[in-house]
């Protein structure tokens, strides 16, 4: 991996912050975007603009192209068996609210139980309390212990006649975890029982393939892998997709209305009601190229090693403390600094140039279950190097000591 190539090739990196060189390790909130990204914007907007799927002229013909090229591109990056698995939503959150509004609404009744580690993002929390408080159902934690690793012989207690959904994030976003999900999987469909795999914090780090997870549904927000915000995906298995019922209703979604009935558009379409996010679906296929084109591999190797580098340089200074530990984690270090507030540590720190994030990375059972209610939160991505790590240990270390 040529990092200065790469480094190059994000142009927001050459700006400065607070006349300092910007240093970019909030890749965990969103990532920064690639020249070939932004053009692709661009020239969307400048040569093919249209709506798709209607319209017999050049333009939506084009247009169509480009988006459902992108798909097909999103499709192989994941390992699907056809695009019609790949549903475009707005990113994760909008990926679960969708499977909890059908998947779940279709499946899960009076006094069943939905399985979510202790580790998960609010939007893998939200839509499942908001789904139970409807149809009197309830959500039942993984536990994890203090390392930030799921109890695996607790997690196969859980199941119970009642187990109706398990829903897991693949990457802690503030403990770097990388949790076990195809055994994970293996175990739940032992129990005859589906499951979602929240891709966010994994999908742009880690090589996936969804076929190989046997993953019944699948989330990528294309903003946490250099692609554009308002753009993500659902992957769901085509024999579910099936037989779910569309939670949104609306134009492009449809093959005959009259106003006693409605007949719907095969996968995907009939999930996608309304205008689509065209020209950011196009930025984050070329996103996709841009990620193949290094290779997963590579960036899997990277990002592990500059882990790992920040792991040892970090525990080396006195009064911090790491909040997840786990033997197989990537790319997010969450600490705590005894006697100093996170959020002004982010606030001096950015006086430097540097990013960080402090709070609770919408992740506040976790961060309840390690007794604390605020971290601060530094995260990788591809471009970040062994320096970045160093200007932010020296960072801190120069604010611990005033
Ligand atoms: N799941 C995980 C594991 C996440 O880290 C996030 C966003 C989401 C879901 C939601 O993604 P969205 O694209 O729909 O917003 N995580 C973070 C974060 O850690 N800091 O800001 C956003």
């Amino acid at each position: 991996m040529k990092l200065d190539t790469i480094r190059s090739d994000f142009p927001i990196l050459k700006r400065k912050v607070n006349d300092h060189s910007l240093i970019w390790l909030d890749n965990a909130a969103t990532t920064q975007k690639p020249h070939c990204v932004i053009e692709s914007l661009s020239r969307y907007y400048k040569e093919n603009n249209s709506n798709v799927h209607r319209g017999a002229h050049t333009l939506a013909k084009e247009a169509t192209e480009e988006y459902e090229a992108a798909r097909k591109k999103i499709q192989k990056f994941i390992g699907a068996s056809s695009p019609e698995e790949v549903v475009f939503v707005r990113g994760t959150t909008e990926a679960i609210n969708l499977v909890a509004n059908t998947y779940g609404n279709l499946t899960i009744g009076r006094g069943d139980e939905i399985l979510l580690t202790q580790m998960e993002h609010h939007s893998n929390i939200v839509p499942w309390q908001m789904l139970c408080k409807y149809k009197g159902a309830r959500i039942i934690p993984i536990p994890i212990n203090k390392k930030g690793d799921i109890i695996l012989e607790e997690y196969e207690k859980l199941f119970t006649p009642r187990t109706r959904m398990v829903s897991i994030t693949q990457v802690s976003n503030v403990l770097g975890t990388i949790n076990p999900v195809k055994q994970m999987i293996n175990i739940a469909h032992s129990h005859g029982v589906s499951v979602l795999v929240d891709g966010a914090q994994g999908a742009p780090h880690l090589g996936v393939n969804v076929q190989d997870l046997d993953a019944d549904f699948y989330t990528l927000s294309g903003h946490k892998a250099y692609g554009p915000t308002g753009i993500g995906i659902l992957y769901g298995k085509k024999a579910l997709l099936e037989n779910m019922i569309p939670w949104q209703g609306g134009g492009g979604m449809i093959k005959d209305v009259d106003f006693d009935r409605t007949v719907y558009l095969e996968l995907p379409y009939k999930f996608e009601a309304g205008t689509g996010n065209i020209a950011d679906a196009v930025g984050l296929g070329a996103a996709i190229d841009y990620l193949e084109g290094i290779g997963m591999y590579n960036i899997e190797h990277h990002e592990q090693e500059l882990t790992r580098y920040a792991t040892e340089a970090l525990s080396s200074i006195n009064g911090l403390h790491i909040i997840g530990n786990a033997p197989h984690k990537t790319s997010v270090m969450s600490f705590i600094i005894e006697g100093i507030d996170p959020s002004k540590m982010a606030g001096l720190l950015d006086q430097e140039g540097i990013a960080v994030r402090a709070g609770h990375h919408c992740a506040q059972p976790v961060l309840k279950y390690f007794g604390v209610d605020s971290t601060l939160r530094a995260s990788i991505g591809i471009y970040n190097t062994h320096k970045d790590i160093d200007a932010l240990v020296q960072g801190l270390l120069k604010h611990i000591n005033q």
